[in-house]
C-alpha cells in the first residue's frame, strides 16, 4: 500500500497502524534534501531538536549546530538549512544538531512509524530501492509551508510513488494526484518549481538557486534513517539505482 500526506495537517488521517508502515518524510526545499547532503559528506549523525534554544544546547557536547525559521538561519548558529553549506570539511565525523521550521517537526511526528527516512531528490533511487526490498507499506509524507500544502514536495511525492506503483498499490487520491503533478511537469521542474511560494520566498532572500541544487537527482545515495530522535545512514549495502 502507497499512500501520500500533503500536508502535516492531514497526518493524523494517516496515522492507524503506523507501525506497520514505512514513513518517507519529504522537504525537499530544504531540510530533507539538507539532511541527505549532510550524511553524504560524512556528517556521523543530525539530532532533531523543537527549538533553536534545545539545538544550542548542544554546542558544549561537541555539536555542530544548525537552525532556520522562515529560510534564514538563526543568528549564533554555524550552520542553517542549505545543502551546499554541509561540506565535508565541515562535517565529517561530526554529530549536528538541527531544527527547521517544517521538515525536522515532520521527522518527530513520524515517530511510532515502523520506519522513517528522509527523501530528496539527492538519494530518490537509493530510497526507492530499500522501501521496494523491504515490502512494508509506505506512508509519503509531505512537510508543506506551515501545515499548509505545497508544491515542491507533492511534485517529488509523485517522482518517488512513480517508482514504486508498480510495486505497491495505490489507491489513494493524493498519491494519483502527485503522481500526474509530477509525470505533467517532471521535463520542465525547474522552471515548475522556480513558481512554488518557497521558491519565491528564497527569491527574497537571495537563495533562489537552493532550488536547483535540490532538484539534483542521486547525488546523495544515503538512506537517512530516523530513530529515537536521532537520524544516521542506514545504508549497509551498496544500493541498486533505479529510475
Ligand atoms: O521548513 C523547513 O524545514 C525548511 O526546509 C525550510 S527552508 O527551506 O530552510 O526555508
Amino acid at each position: 500500500m502507497l499512500e501520500t500526506v500533503l500536508s502535516p495537517a492531514l497526518f493524523p488521517l494517516h496515522q492507524s497502524a503506523i507501525e506497520t508502515k514505512n514513513v518517507v518524510v519529504i522537504d525537499i526545499l530544504r531540510a530533507t534534501s539538507t539532511i541527505c547532503e549532510a550524511l553524504h559528506q560524512g556528517a556521523k549523525e543530525i539530532i532533531t531538536t523543537t527549538s533553536p534554544e534545545e539545538a544550542l544546547g548542544y554546542r558544549s557536547k561537541g555539536f555542530l549546530c544548525a537552525a532556520e525559521r522562515d529560510g534564514i538561519t538563526v543568528p549564533g548558529f554555524e550552520l542553517g538549512n542549505a545543502p551546499q553549506d554541509y561540506t565535508s570539511e565541515l562535517v565529517r565525523g561530526r554529530s549536528i544538531a538541527l531544527t527547521t521550521t517544517n521538515g525536522t517537526r515532520c521527522l518527530r511526528m513520524s515517530t511510532g512509524a515502523h520506519q522513517v527516512f528522509a527523501g530528496s531528490f539527492l538519494n530518490i533511487s537509493t530510497l526507492a530501492s530499500y522501501l521496494i526490498q523491504n515490502k512494508k507499506p509506505v506512508l509519503l509524507f509531505c512537510a508543506g509551508w506551515k501545515d499548509r500544502f505545497n508544491l515542491e514536495d507533492t511534485f517529488f511525492a509523485g517522482a518517488l510513488a512513480a517508482l514504486l506503483k508498480d510495486t505497491f498499490s495505490a489507491d489513494c487520491d493524493a498519491t494519483l494526484a502527485a503522481i500526474h503533478l509530477w509525470e505533467t511537469n517532471k521535463d520542465r521542474a525547474a522552471d515548475f518549481l522556480h513558481q512554488a511560494s518557497h521558491a519565491q520566498r528564497f527569491r527574497h532572500l537571495q537563495r533562489e538557486s537552493d532550488v536547483d541544487v535540490c532538484l539534483r537527482r542521486d547525488t546523495a545515495p544515503v538512506l537517512p534513517l530516523f530513530k529515537d530522535g536521532v537520524i544516521r545512514n542506514h545504508i549497509e549495502t551498496p544500493s541498486l539505482h533505479i529510475g
